[in-house]
């Protein structure tokens, strides 16, 4: 076998990727990455494995999701955690998370949408009118949902650009509510085997649950030894974990992270951990941190404290509940499905108080020291929630430091001197 590195840009080139552009992006995400995780100490074993995934992120892996195409299989973009993968996979659908975590392409963005608009959208729209983004060129289809307004408005921008589908999500939890989002997921099954030409079956849904389920178990195994004092993992290594959970083929992803969490078992039972025994413990609350935002986690860690978790879709939303595993027929688990991802925190439902209950049961559990409030800049659901965060925690005991940023490095020198103040005064 010869050592040369893969030349992807055949492949780049017939996905429609702008090559230069491209090339620049991931020269810019190696250097984030070498900077904010290589620099690490200690780092467990198994996280050669997600470091090999990154170094391949517009890779190997957009290799498997073309192979994979070309023999007829189908992938679906998403981006938001109430879109149910079990339902893509029990039509052999591929789902891969789109949600973008850099700053690119704004200046083409602000021309089809306001400049106040959340990093997070305009970093999406950005990598799609920029054409760096492999996965959404991927994509058969996107799958959308109508979670905040500003997604709302994309998804209609991005429907002249690619195909689209938008699931409508309720934004409250009552019995109505339930009734119209197990309609929606009905939907969304015949979208599914509409694309994919396949039919799911009672036993098909039923072996996507499991598997699906087996991937949060694992996340869930690797988190709870985050309550150790020395914490076996790092923040940043942690939330890596859980961002490659969107993208990674699942059964391989699952088997590779019950590897790290045997280990981070281990250095528990053994007393060992990446930062010193009583280093300041922080649990993240807020919006979603898409690939490649490491911004704050590296500052916190790189102040000396440790993040030991995040309340956050990229953290606990995403595994902390499991699909019931005891139905049978397809309609008892639609009914199972809805009501697993009806139960998601998110602050696009009114009331929210269930994320708020999260955030003071996940401080205790992991031992924090003190809570993080994250919004992104323009997020009017999570900068209002922030509040009602700061409130609850603070009557829980626990102090707090409500941060509103964005996907810019302008703000990094201020964040790190806050920052630095509120983890000396824990
Ligand atoms: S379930 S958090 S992934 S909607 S940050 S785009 S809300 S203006 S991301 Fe989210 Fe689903 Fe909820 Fe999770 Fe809008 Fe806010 Fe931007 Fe946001």
């Amino acid at each position: 076998m010869s050592d040369q590195p893969v030349d992807y840009h055949p492949m780049w080139a017939e996905l429609g990727l702008d090559l230069p552009t491209h090339d620049a992006l991931l020269g810019a995400v190696g250097q984030l990455f070498g900077d904010a995780y290589l620099t690490q100490e200690n780092r467990p074993q198994g996280m050669d494995y997600l470091n090999f995934v990154m170094s391949e992120v517009h890779g190997l892996r957009i290799k498997e999701l073309d192979d994979y195409r070309k023999s007829g299989g189908k992938v679906f973009g998403t981006f938001c955690l109430y879109v149910p993968e079990e339902i893509i996979r029990a039509a052999a659908g591929w789902c891969v998370g789109l949600c973008a975590g850099a700053e690119f392409a704004y200046d083409q963005v602000e021309q089809i949408m306001p400049r106040n608009t959340c990093s997070l959208i305009k970093s999406f729209m950005g990598f799609k009118l920029a054409k760096v983004c492999p996965y959404i060129e991927s994509a058969d289809l996107v799958i959308g949902e109508t979670t905040c307004d500003g997604k709302k408005k994309a998804y209609e921008l991005l429907g002249d650009m690619h195909n689209v589908y938008v699931m409508e999500l309720p934004q409250m939890k009552r019995d109505v509510d339930m009734a119209m989002w197990r309609d929606e997921i009905r939907d969304l099954m015949a979208k599914v085997e509409e694309v994919t030409g396949n039919t799911i079956t009672a036993e098909s849904l039923k072996a996507s649950i499991k598997e699906v389920n087996d991937k949060r178990r694992a996340l869930q195994r690797i988190a709870a030894t985050r309550a150790a004092d020395p914490a076996p993992i790092s923040g940043k290594d942690a939330l890596l974990a859980t961002q490659v959970a969107f993208y990674d083929d699942v059964p391989r992803f699952t088997q590779m992270m019950n590897a790290l969490a045997d280990e981070l078992e281990a250095r528990v039972a053994a007393g060992e951990g990446v930062a010193p025994k009583g280093a300041k413990r922080i649990l993240i609350t807020g919006t979603p941190m898409a690939l490649p935002n490491w911004k704050l986690h590296d500052i916190i860690e790189k102040a000396g404290a440790v993040v030991v978790g995040e309340e956050m879709c990229t953290g606990s939303r995403y595994y902390q509940d499991l699909v019931s595993e005891d139905a049978s027929t397809l309609d008892e688990m639609v009914s199972d499905i809805a009501e697993k991802y009806l139960d998601i925190n998110c602050a696009c439902f009114t009331p929210n108080q269930g994320r708020l209950e999260d955030v003071v049961r996940m401080a205790k559990e992991l031992g924090a020291d003190g809570v993080i409030d994250y919004s992104l800049q323009f997020c009017g659901l999570y900068e209002m929630e922030a509040n009602a965060v700061e409130k609850t925690v603070r009557d829980a005991g626990f102090p707090v430091l409500k941060i509103t940023t964005d996907y810019s490095m302008e703000d990094v020198g201020q964040l790190a001197t806050r920052i630095e103040a509120f983890l000396e005064m824990l």
